[in-house]
């Protein structure tokens, strides 16, 4: 693998205040391997609360940020303000917001470097639909989000790549530790070849789409398999630390 193992807890919408504090005093209880960037991304109404409340351990996270400067964007929340609360990173791309919200690559490219312009690590999440898949077209659906990142960022220091297949979102699906795998390492390769060796062999690229207690260890094993961003069980404090754990 490459760099300190990463696992991230992407909460999505889901939460309450009770729920949170409850979920706060779990992880703070939890034993966590000290050779990993622990990170979680609640909601942005609770991130204050968190972020008052958690270890220093974990780092807090947005799900989503603005594309420039904040200003005059109704329902929308800048990379200043998160900054002001603390967070250190931001979930960008994710498919939710590519297939559901409509945003497309250049926007998320755009976002991607205006956080990073502002110091914010950016979680980069790519991935394929299941048709897609079938058609043969995982690796260019891939490498044309990741080109779109790269064609966008002066530099890949502080982003972590999240490859999420779509169809393993959510659905109890896991892609196999081969299938991560195989496109993991081809990622790797394509950001060898179009950015240069030293971003292919120091960029962390973790995996998404229905990690879970029972199958994170097998998927840790892969060479290239760097972390984890975990959203359903990153809402039991428990599992989650499970998860964190399978760092080999
Ligand atoms: C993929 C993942 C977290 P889940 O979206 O980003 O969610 O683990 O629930 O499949």
């Amino acid at each position: 693998g490459s760099g300190k193992f990463f696992v991230g807890g992407n909460w999505k919408c889901n939460g309450t205040k009770d729920s949170i504090t409850k979920l706060i005093a779990d992880l703070n209880n939890a034993k966590l391997e000290p050779d990993v960037d622990v990170v979680v991304a609640p909601p942005f109404v609770y991130i204050d609360q968190v972020k008052t409340s958690i270890t220093d351990r974990i780092e807090v996270s947005g799900q989503n940020s603005w594309v420039g400067k904040g200003g005059a964007f109704t329902g929308e929340i800048s990379v200043e303000q998160l900054k002001d609360l603390g967070c250190k990173w931001v979930i960008l791309g994710h498919s939710e917001r590519r297939h559901v919200i409509g945003e497309k690559d250049e926007f998320i490219g755009k976002k991607a470097a205006y956080a990073l312009s502002e110091g914010l690590g950016v979680i980069a999440c790519i991935g394929e639909l299941l048709e897609e898949r079938e058609a043969g077209k995982t690796f260019d659906v891939c490498f044309q989000q990741l080109k779109a990142y790269a064609d966008a960022v002066p530099s890949w220091d502080n982003i972590v790549i999240a490859y999420e297949p779509v169809w393993a979102i959510g659905t109890g699906k896991v892609a196999s530790p081969e299938q991560a795998q195989e496109v993991h390492i081809a990622l790797r390769d394509w950001l060898k070849n179009n950015v240069s060796a030293e971003v292919a062999s120091k960029t962390r690229i973790i995996y998404g789409g229905s990690v879970n207690g029972g199958n994170s260890a097998e998927l840790a094993k892969k060479e290239d398999i760097d972390g984890f961003l975990v959203g359903g069980a990153s809402l039991k404090g428990p599992e989650f630390a499970t998860i964190v754990n399978s760092v080999t």
